[in-house]
């Protein structure tokens, strides 16, 4: 297998060799390219437009709040709105953003490899996804969905609107991501480049490795609980619905079997930059790297079983909610080996400030915040107080947001020269930067504090003592808005200029570093041996990659 796969015949419709893979096929041909990076491309427009319109409804909820009662919309259209940003955010953007958009592209030239295992496999997942979305778009206009992105039941089960739709939406959206998941462990042990050991490959495809074998477990379990609610919903087939005999909390099971675990589909990837760019703006070897890349494999292992803290609440029995109280509080270790790792491989290194770095800088600060607040709700005691409040929703946005966000953010900064051939220009991705943390922080923090004095989540009316906080975090949202209109017009302005980009701007010794931007069509002009670690900057570079200039 792997020896047909490194020879051209992988991309039928490319004749050439030494053009540039954006300039490389006529745009009509990117529909059915199966090479990764166009792939990798294709997701990456695809997932932002996406962020915006999930953006776009965050903005709207926000905008509900900043008063109590009817600012902009009606209750129902909150819950819809409310509903939507959340779906959309997690099924449609974060889940795909880093694997399918970044990782396509980067992993393959990370291994020394001239595609993906199955670069055809890889294509049928790019147009799920995009049969996914518009069912889902589809679900939005023509009803809505009014349940939370969580779908619980008896609720889902018998509110109107495209519940059925969108929940199928979410079905086919799963089997994109099963498929790049087994695509990508085929990849990862089947075309690392010759001197590629386990141990010499970059963190991020260890982080993107743990992130498969989720996606390959974890993912059919949801497809198969979107399956019996449809089922339940059409047919009136009795899984969930008391009245038909069956249980709403075992929804909930089922869901957080496959929800929780996806948690970490969200933030190992999003590790997994930071694990890049550390070394690389540190110019220094990468501290514990062993101990990083098996914290990435023992999160996705402890992922399966830390569910039922989601329902400390939901009447679960104090012994179990004991042990899974216990189990989640095991995710900080690996997670804070890494935290560890990543400020030791800082320590006296030769710092660069530019933008990946500032987005790496920012994650530290707000995992570090995401994961402490996961302690309390962790806490059996302390979440029957919390659950269910605003401390629920600052928690999760700082790690959704503030954590896998922001490190897509700084991976989409790290690899931009390399994906499209332009540097962006910095000054302008620095202030994008600070405004992104400002607003982020003046949104969320708020949250925290409206959570522990008793401001339930999902409402759309509030006391009067809540306003202060729902304004300072409404106002938060518009800088942060601000901060993404700019970041879009830099990063378009740059696709319009001149390919200036350097091989390696980063000064970094990762394969991709070591080849063209933008890359040719196959990567390689021949497949590299490996012969160095690759953070061993304590000594003179020796590159891997043969017959680059
Ligand atoms: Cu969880």
């Amino acid at each position: 297998m792997a020896d047909t796969l490194t020879t051209p015949k992988a991309h039928p419709q490319v004749g050439h060799h030494d053009v540039d893979y954006l300039h490389d096929g006529s745009l009509l041909s990117w529909l059915t390219t199966v090479d990764h990076k166009k792939l990798g491309v294709m997701y990456l427009w695809s997932i932002l437009f996406m962020f915006f319109l999930g953006g776009v409804f965050a903005m709207l909820v926000r905008l509900e709040l900043f008063a109590p009662g009817q600012t902009i919309m009606d209750a129902e259209s909150y819950n819809k709105a409310f509903t939507l940003h959340g779906a959309i955010m997690v099924f449609l953007f974060i889940i795909p953003s880093i694997p399918a958009a970044l990782g396509n592209f980067v992993l393959p030239i990370m291994l020394g490899a001239k595609d993906v295992a199955f670069p055809r496999l890889n294509l049928l997942s790019f147009w799920i996804y995009a049969t996914g979305a518009l069912i889902a778009v589809t679900a939005m206009v023509t009803g809505g969905v009014d349940t939370g992105w969580t779908f619980y039941t008896p609720y889902s089960t018998t509110t109107d609107g495209s519940v059925a739709l969108m929940t199928f939406a979410a079905f086919v959206l799963g089997f994109s991501s099963i498929l790049t998941g087994v695509n990508f462990i085929a990849t990862v042990h089947k075309l690392r480049a010759p001197g590629m050991g386990w141990f010499k490959m970059p963190l991020f495809i260890w982080g993107i490795y743990s992130t498969a074998i989720i996606q390959v477990l974890a993912t059919p379990v949801l497809a198969i609980t979107l399956l019996l609610l449809i089922m339940e919903r059409a047919f009136g087939v009795g899984v969930f619905d008391p009245k038909l005999g069956g249980d709403p909390v075992l929804f909930q099971h089922f869901f957080w079997f496959y929800s929780h675990p996806a948690v970490y589909i969200m933030i190992l990837p999003g590790m997994a930059i930071i694990s890049e760019i550390v070394p690389a703006m540190s110019q220094k070897t990468f501290f514990g790297y062993k101990a990083t890349a098996f914290s990435s494999v023992a999160i996705a292992i402890v992922s399966f079983v830390v569910w039922g803290h989601h329902m400390f609440t939901s009447g679960q029995s104090q012994l179990a909610g004991a042990i899974f109280s216990f189990l989640t509080f095991l995710v900080g270790i690996p997670s804070a080996i890494k935290v560890f790792n990543w400020i030791t491989t800082m320590y006296k290194g030769s710092i660069s400030l530019a933008a990946p770095m500032l987005y790496a800088l920012m994650f530290l600060i707000l995992f570090g915040i995401g994961g402490l607040t996961g302690i309390f709700l962790g806490a059996m005691s302390v979440d029957i107080h919390l659950h269910d409040t605003y401390f629920v929703v600052a928690h999760f946005h700082y790690v959704m947001m503030g954590s896998t966000v922001i490190a897509f953010l700084a991976g989409l900064h790290y690899w931009w020269p390399k994906m499209f051939g332009r540097m962006y220009n910095e000054p302008a991705a620095r202030i994008a930067a600070i405004l992104v943390f400002v607003g982020f922080n003046a949104t969320f923090l708020p949250q925290f504090l409206l959570g522990s004095r008793g401001m339930p989540r999902r409402y759309y009316n509030y006391l009067p003592e809540f306003q202060f906080l729902h304004q300072v975090s409404t106002v938060g949202s518009w800088i942060l808005g601000l901060g993404f209109l700019i970041m879009a017009g830099y990063l378009f302005a740059s696709l319009r200029k001149k390919m200036d980009a350097p091989a390696n701007p980063w000064n970094a010794r990762t394969l991709e570093w070591q080849i063209a931007s933008p890359p040719i069509t196959h990567n390689f002009h021949e497949i590299p041996v490996v012969t160095t670690e690759p953070y061993d900057y304590y000594k003179p570079f020796e590159p891997s990659v043969k017959g680059h200039h």
